[in-house]
């Protein structure tokens, strides 16, 4: 398309988007009249227009991205999932960040059947990424964009229970601003006993927690009911059952589930590349692999404390400013861990995230 033409192009998009919806209605029914409105089906997600320029027609529209690989992003469209690629201009951006991710909302050109070009990506409400706001000298790993919900699941057995690998997930959102919820997973193979007790310093402290089985059908119910109209992502380390639990909530996925690697009690990343799947309510989910480098992971010091919800109110009572609840005197964290008002599992996951302990 050329110059004056793309002006023309999003002049016309731009009034579009302003029209009401009854408005949008009256072109398609009357098309005929209308040769440049062909369809237009939802004023803020997607739509499209076809248009024509002196080079032919160009269909622009709004999509979503499902699935990224090697160069190649599949987009979801009014009009099907198109496999597009970036536009020149685009890569040259992408070498230093992330331009385009599962969960952004791209506009696209249509180029060939079924294929297009991804023209520009709109502005991320939220994202979940692995690096630190404020570290330098690495490039975000952006996990997904536009994120609602994390769901972090945590096996209560095979593999063991391991509270500091959920403080880190919690971390991670926390330092994104993203909303955590915690699903116990494989509730079958512990008693309700210790599955409350796991989950009790969570609860405690305000976080959404409930205890699933695949096996007895336990909370999935509560779980379907988070994702309807919202972008969730399913999250935790390899083998706890995340695709199990999507699988369980929607038998259609048919997601690989693989088993637990016995030998390490590890898993071994049998989902090996996120995608974002539509669930037809207006809710899409995010299948991840195990964050395998979670360890790598890291964030400042000074922002560690931050990530823990419950030391909130006790930030900035300590004796002194750069205090970092360890062995400073009259702290006030420790303080509270010692009163019993902040869980003692807790406070040594603090610690051994502040030493950099794997
Ligand atoms: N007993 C029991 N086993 C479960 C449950 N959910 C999942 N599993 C088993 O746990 C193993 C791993 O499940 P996956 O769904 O592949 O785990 P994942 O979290 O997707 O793992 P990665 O894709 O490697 O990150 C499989 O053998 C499942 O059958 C559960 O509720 N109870
Ligand atoms: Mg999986
Ligand atoms: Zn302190």
């Amino acid at each position: 398309m050329n110059e004056g033409a793309r002006d023309v192009f999003k002049q016309f998009v731009t009034n579009c988007r302003l029209l009401p919806a009854f408005l949008s209605d009256a072109f398609e029914c009357h098309r005929r009249f209308f040769p440049a409105v062909v369809r237009y089906r939802s004023l803020s997600q997607s739509g499209f227009f076809v248009f024509y320029t002196p080079e032919g027609i160009h269909q622009r529209m709004i999509g979503r991205i499902l699935r990224a690989m090697s160069g190649f992003y599949w987009v979801e469209t009014a009009d099907g999932v198109l496999e597009c690629r970036l536009r020149g201009r685009l890569k040259r951006i992408e070498q230093q960040s992330e331009i385009a991710v599962i969960g952004d909302l791209v506009e696209v050109v249509v180029v060939s059947p079924g294929q297009g070009a991804i023209e520009a990506v709109q502005e991320r409400t939220t994202r979940l990424s692995r690096v630190a706001v404020g570290s330098r000298g690495h490039k975000e790993d952006l996990i997904v964009a536009n994120v609602d919900l994390v769901i972090v699941v945590v096996a209560l057995a095979n593999p063991e229970f391991h509270p500091r690998m959920l403080d880190r997930y919690l971390l991670i959102c926390a330092h994104n601003n993203l909303e955590a919820r915690i699903v116990a997973s494989k509730a079958d193979l512990v008693s309700a006993d210790y599955a409350a007790h796991a989950m009790a310093p969570y609860a405690q402290i305000g976080y959404e927690t409930q205890t699933m089985s695949i096996h007895s059908g336990e909370g999935l119910d509560v779980i379907k009911a988070w994702l309807p109209g919202r972008i969730s992502v399913v999250t935790g380390k390899s083998g706890v059952g995340k695709s199990s639990l999507l699988n369980a909530i929607n038998p259609a996925l048919a997601l690989s589930v693989g088993a637990v690697s016995t030998t390490l009690n590890k898993g071994r990343h049998t989902t090996t590349m996120a995608q974002l799947i539509p669930l037809g309510n207006g809710g899409y989910v995010a299948d991840t692999p195990g964050i395998r480098e979670i360890a790598l992971w890291n964030i400042p010091h000074d922002q560690l404390e931050y990530g823990f919800r419950e030391f909130e109110p006790y930030l900035g009572e300590c004796r002194f400013s750069d205090c970092v609840h360890k062995n400073e005197p009259d702290c006030a964290i420790r303080t509270a861990v010692a009163t019993g008002s902040i869980s003692q599992v807790r406070y040594e996951s603090y610690i051994r995230l502040l030493a950099g302990e794997e």
